[in-house]
């Protein structure tokens, strides 16, 4: 499998900004990416689709963003196989947003709260236990299928403007319109702007939580970096994005969830006092130079050092005939497996929960994909953690595995053995 020289520039280096039409300067090449949910049958012989994935930084407003924007309809839709309640820990972190909504942020005699990419009902269930009025609004009619048998109403749809003047008009303004792991996924903001404007009440909320650059350059986490991950928010770029469109940032939150995230808190100017971490987040973000592009760079760096290093771990292992599985048939996974040119050679199986990604294939590497029965009853040595993000959940469930010898191989923040 080839791969591309370390020195390689980005096939594209510039590109308008999304958020303010300023110039993006590409930092990172990663190649021809499938989409990295596409889990394909072993029989389906049809050209995948690619795209190329670069990313860089806008030297104007600093929002990190993919060059490259890859048609909603193509990742979204009837088969999307992500499901938010395969890990007992996002349950939990879910249920807690919705009771926080639920004992603080309910205002008015008959509330109604919004969520974008409410996907199987993880979050929105408590809401409609508790009697709450709300609203999913999701493109993925599988997943909304499940919300839906959860007691959950959705609305089979992208969320942008003309959808949220639609629901305005019928069900009336929302309290609170939330968005987890969705915002950065949506390319066209000045849309989804208007929308909340439409749909928000004058002293509602705009909460939504998503990777946090600063924690992508410190844990050297590249491979958040895939088809749907368009944005990489920071404190600074929300605030100037926020501004643009007639929004006030007024409480960032950092959170362990996914790798470590922020959950970002928009009000219309002057209707909600700014908590103080705002400001303590962007002198951090200022300090660490953030804005420059010099995080970027040595970051770009890193990331090519962790693909040389892993590559020799792999080839190795193969050499001495050491069985090599992976652990969590992630999105994230598709950009370490093409990047990096690990496909069944390198790792025999990839082990998963979601029987939506069970019996086929790893996008573009092909790696198959297995039931978690597997994973116990004919264990390998060594294991890669794709689902590192999970590790606290995982170690806790597969601790036979380590006691029975077997080896977790990382790759973030470096390539670890353990
Ligand atoms: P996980 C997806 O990313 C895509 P992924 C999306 N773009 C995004 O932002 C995040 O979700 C929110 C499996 N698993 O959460 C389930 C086990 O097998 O890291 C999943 O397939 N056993 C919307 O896919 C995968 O691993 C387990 O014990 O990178 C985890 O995917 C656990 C906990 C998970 O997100
Ligand atoms: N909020 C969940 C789901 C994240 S998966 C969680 O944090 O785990 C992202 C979801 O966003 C998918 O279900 C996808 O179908 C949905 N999505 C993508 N683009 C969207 C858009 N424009 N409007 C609404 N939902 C969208
Ligand atoms: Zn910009």
């Amino acid at each position: 499998m080839t791969v591309a020289k370390p020195s390689a520039r980005p096939a594209q280096p510039a590109a308008a900004c999304r958020v303010c039409g300023g110039t993006v300067s590409a930092f990172l090449d990663l190649g021809r990416q499938p989409l990295s949910d596409a889990f394909r049958k072993p029989d389906e012989t049809a050209q995948e689709f690619s795209f190329p994935l670069v990313v860089g930084n806008c030297r104007d407003c600093s929002m990190t963003q993919l060059l490259h924007e890859v048609p909603r309809e193509r990742m979204f839709h009837a088969e999307y196989p992500y499901r938010s309640s395969g890990s007992t820990t996002m349950t939990a972190h879910f249920t807690a947003v919705a009771e926080r909504f639920l004992a603080h942020e309910l205002g008015g005699a008959d509330p109604f709260i919004v969520e974008i990419g409410s996907n199987d009902g993880v979050m929105l269930r408590t809401v409609a236990a508790a009697g709450v009025r709300h609203l999913g609004v999701d493109p993925s009619s599988g997943v909304g299928l499940t919300a839906q048998h959860g007691g959950v109403r959705v609305r089979d749809d992208f969320f942008q403007e003309s959808t949220a003047r639609d629901i305005a008009a019928t069900e009336g303004r929302a309290d609170v319109i939330y968005a987890a792991n969705t915002f950065c996924h949506i390319p066209y903001v000045d849309s989804i702007f208007a929308g909340i404007d439409a749909l928000l009440r004058p002293d509602g909320i705009f909460v939504f939580e998503d990777p946090y650059i600063g924690d992508i350059l410190d844990r050297r986490s590249f491979d958040q970096i895939y088809d749907e991950h368009f944005y990489f928010f920071s404190a600074t770029s929300v605030r100037a994005m926020a501004r643009n469109f007639g929004f006030e940032l007024v409480d960032v939150e950092r959170l362990e969830v996914h790798g470590g995230e922020v959950r970002y808190t928009l009000a219309r100017p002057g209707r909600r006092r700014a908590d103080a971490r705002v400001a303590a987040l962007l002198d951090a973000e200022a300090h660490r130079g953030l804005a420059g592009p010099e995080p970027y760079e040595r970051f770009a760096r890193e990331v090519y050092a962790i693909r040389e290093d892993l590559r020799t771990l792999l080839t190795g292992l193969r050499e001495q005939g050491v069985r090599v599985v992976g652990y969590g048939a992630t999105a994230k996974s598709a950009t370490v497996n093409n990047f990096c040119g690990i496909g069944p050679d390198l790792v025999e199986t990839v082990y998963d929960t979601t029987p939506e990604k069970q019996g086929r294939l790893t996008p573009g590497t092909h790696i198959p994909v297995a039931p978690m029965a597997g994973f116990r009853a004919d264990p390998a040595p060594y294991a890669l953690l794709y689902a590192w993000n999970h590790e606290t959940e995982i170690l806790a469930k597969e601790s036979a595995f380590r006691e029975a010898g077997g080896r977790w191989i990382r790759y973030v923040p470096e390539v670890r053995v353990d």
